[in-house]
């Protein structure tokens, strides 16, 4: 099956008991045991919950894989994956991505003893280089959050399973119907379902999916040892979410695209970020690995505090918010809001500077979109 079919019946088939065809949202924290020795194919929510099964299936069929898991957000997987990891162990990750991502790796798990180093992974000779014999898992966000820039996730795949590395992307940025990272050769995907996925902005939450057995297991183990599950309205909703997917997303980067042109020749910003422009330093890569450019895209206004402060304010249509992939469009300031939790060495290291300007672009009209960027930059 495609795509969008798959998006509408994976895991959903109608349901058994009374044939409602929308997925039911069985709102139980227990389930009868057949006889003490018994359980049945579920015993307890935390462990598993037939909506969230449905979420899942969704989930492993939508990203070519044969397991999915549901999480609580988008966090409460990446957490749940990097425990795979133990004291001693080395984690390599992508010196860019996602602010709340940082803050797990430097303020949570290099606590706990594993070891945490950020490379460039645009430059694979550093990540040839940076291996060492305890090197457990490379974390890889493409495009990255929130500069946008993509990295060559076959070579890294390949660079993995070489040394026996697990390999994990994360895929919020494009969501599956644009990439799908396992056929790239990757591990482990995981999002935030919380955008694109669900894209209604109402809910959080995260999802995983991988291929192999082995890792499936160690992954389950986790996900109900540790317990950050999804509730099941919450899992009904993202499914909701997920039925227009493909449509939303060729909206989404139809609108960002033109948003993105219309930006680039603007002669009061400096740069645009957006992986669909033949500037962008990675045009070419994200055409080879992935369908599309998405609807993410980031900009640099010519001058400072100021000017990023007054573009924002004047905006009626674009909310400033953090968070995206939502239907509405919105707008945000990397250096105090997403990646705020950053010490600012590490944002200026990273590209965050005080002129950098992120936007959700959501689906509204885009002339509508474009007038509204041409009465905030006037
Ligand atoms: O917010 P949560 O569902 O826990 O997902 C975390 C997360 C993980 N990975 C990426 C690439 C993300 O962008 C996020 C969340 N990001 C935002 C809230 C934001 O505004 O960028």
């Amino acid at each position: 099956m495609r795509f969008r079919t798959r998006a509408i019946h994976a895991g959903q088939g109608p349901d058994p008991q009374h044939g409602a065809v929308m997925t039911p949202v069985f709102q139980s924290s227990t389930f009868a045991f057949n006889s003490p020795d018994d359980p049945g194919e579920f015993d307890y929510s935390r462990s598993g919950n037939p909506t969230r099964k449905a979420l899942e299936e969704c989930l492993a069929s939508l990203e070519n894989g044969t397991r999915g898991f549901a999480f609580a957000t988008g966090m409460a997987a990446e957490t749940t994956l990097m425990m795979l990891c133990n004291a001693g162990d080395h984690l390599i990750a992508s010196d860019e991505c996602y602010g709340g991502t940082y803050r797990v790796l430097m303020s949570v798990m290099k606590t706990k003893g594993i070891e945490i180093e950020l490379v460039d992974l645009g430059d694979l000779n550093a990540v040839r280089h940076a291996i060492k014999p305890n090197t457990k898992m490379l974390w890889i966000e493409s495009p990255t959050n929130p500069l946008m820039k993509v990295v060559d996730i076959q070579a890294l795949a390949k660079i993995g399973a070489g040394n026996g590395i697990i390999t994990v992307v994360d895929n919020t940025f494009l969501s599956p119907y644009l990439q799908n990272p396992l056929d790239l050769g990757i591990d482990i995907v995981v999002h935030s379902t919380t955008k694109y996925i669900n894209g209604h902005s109402d809910v959080v939450g995260g999802g995983v999916v991988v291929k192999d057995d082995k890792l499936a297991e160690q992954i389950y183990f986790l996900q109900n040892a540790i317990g950050a599950v999804p509730g099941p309205w919450d899992c009904f909703l993202v499914l909701r979410g997920i039925k227009t997917l493909a449509l939303r997303m060729e909206a989404h980067q139809k609108n960002a695209q033109a948003l993105a042109e219309y930006l680039e020749q603007h002669p009061k910003i400096d740069n645009v970020l957006y992986p669909g422009l033949p500037s962008h330093p990675q045009f070419e890569l994200n055409k080879k690995q992935a369908r599309g450019a998405g609807g993410m895209l980031s900009f640099y206004i010519k001058g400072g505090v100021e000017e990023a402060y007054d573009v924002l304010g004047k905006l009626e249509l674009f909310s400033q918010a953090v968070s995206l992939g939502g239907v509405e469009s919105l707008i945000e300031y990397p250096w105090t809001m997403t990646h705020g939790p950053m010490p600012e060495a590490a944002r200026r290291e990273m590209g965050i500077e005080e002129n950098l300007i992120r936007v959700s672009v959501g689906l509204e009209d885009v002339e509508d979109l474009l007038a509204d960027f041409a009465q905030a930059l006037s």
